[in-house]
């Protein structure tokens, strides 16, 4: 509960306060009922001021105070619960609206699990994120992960999967970055974030060189990790279980917190958890 100079904001206080602003009384009649009931002039100013900032604070953008939407990937569902995506067949096990969220099944084979881990592993380093201030990139502690890239279409494996995943999305394949392969340990996890480019960043604008904003992320899940790992939206009390071949799928129409896709990876609490991410761009990845 909240305290102005050991007077408390009820609940009850609260609520009024918002309810004269909307009815559009005139903040002199509310600060004079207040004082009726016992409230100092200068206490109760501060109260209904204290009010109505954390009531504006708590409430969602107007749309119209926000930057333009961007056109998202987005798979053609069509009611189905199978997609065929350039000849192979992908399960829909979730769907959500907002924030925008899929779940596929049987995106990756075992073989092509296997296979992408056994070209990533001698590559394996210290992940790295975006340094936002540069553009270039750093060793970030909220990321406890190994991690590496894969070049556009470097392998037969690696140009199967990307057709795969621009048919499934319905998204250019140029405008896909390179995959990242991650590999978490018992105890590394990745903290909760945003996977656009934030423009209050200076680096941001050196970052969308490279085609445009990110708009989606295809996180696949390469193996199924014995405890923990769930990538998860803290926002929205939503967890994915990390099942080897299944993939969680978001788009993002702004970067801007609104589109409620802050995300993480839960902590690895036993054997390791190995994700590949496909991070797609508005424009072409180059
Ligand atoms: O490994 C994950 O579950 C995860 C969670 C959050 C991956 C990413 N973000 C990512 O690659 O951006
Ligand atoms: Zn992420």
């Amino acid at each position: 509960m909240n305290t102005v100079a050991a007077q408390t904001i009820t609940p009850e206080l609260r609520r009024w306060i918002v309810e004269q602003a909307e009815a559009g009384c005139r903040p002199q009649d509310v600060i004079e009922a207040m004082k009726t009931s016992g409230w100092a002039e200068d206490v109760a100013v501060k109260a209904m001021e204290q009010t109505l900032r954390e009531h504006l604070a708590a409430m969602p953008p107007d749309e119209a105070d926000l930057p333009p939407p961007n056109v998202v990937p987005e798979p053609a569902l069509l009611g189905g619960t199978v997609l065929m995506a350039a000849g192979h067949p992908v399960r829909v096990l979730t769907t959500m609206k907002h924030p925008r969220v899929i779940v596929f099944g049987g995106l990756l084979t075992d073989t092509e699990c296997t296979g992408l881990m056994a070209l990533a592993q001698p590559r394996l380093a210290r992940s790295e994120t975006v340094d936002n201030n540069t553009g270039g990139s750093e060793v970030n502690a909220a990321r406890t992960s190994d991690g590496m890239f894969f070049e556009r279409g470097e392998h037969k494996l690696i140009q199967t999967i990307e057709a795969r995943i621009a048919a499934l999305l319905a998204w250019p394949l140029e405008n896909g970055e390179g995959l990242q392969i991650l590999r978490y340990r018992p105890g590394a996890e990745y903290r909760p974030h945003h996977d656009y480019f934030d423009p209050v960043h200076s680096g941001t604008p050196r970052i969308l060189e490279r085609g445009g904003q990110r708009v989606g992320t295809l996180v696949m899940y390469l193996n199924t990790p014995e405890g923990g790992g769930a990538t998860t939206f803290p926002e929205v009390g939503l967890e994915v279980a990390p099942v080897r071949g299944n993939a969680v799928f978001f788009s993002y129409t702004r970067a801007h917190v609104s589109t409620k896709t802050l995300h993480g990876g839960a902590p690895v609490t036993a054997g390791e958890k190995w994700v590949a991410t496909k991070w797609l761009r508005q424009g072409v990845f180059v």
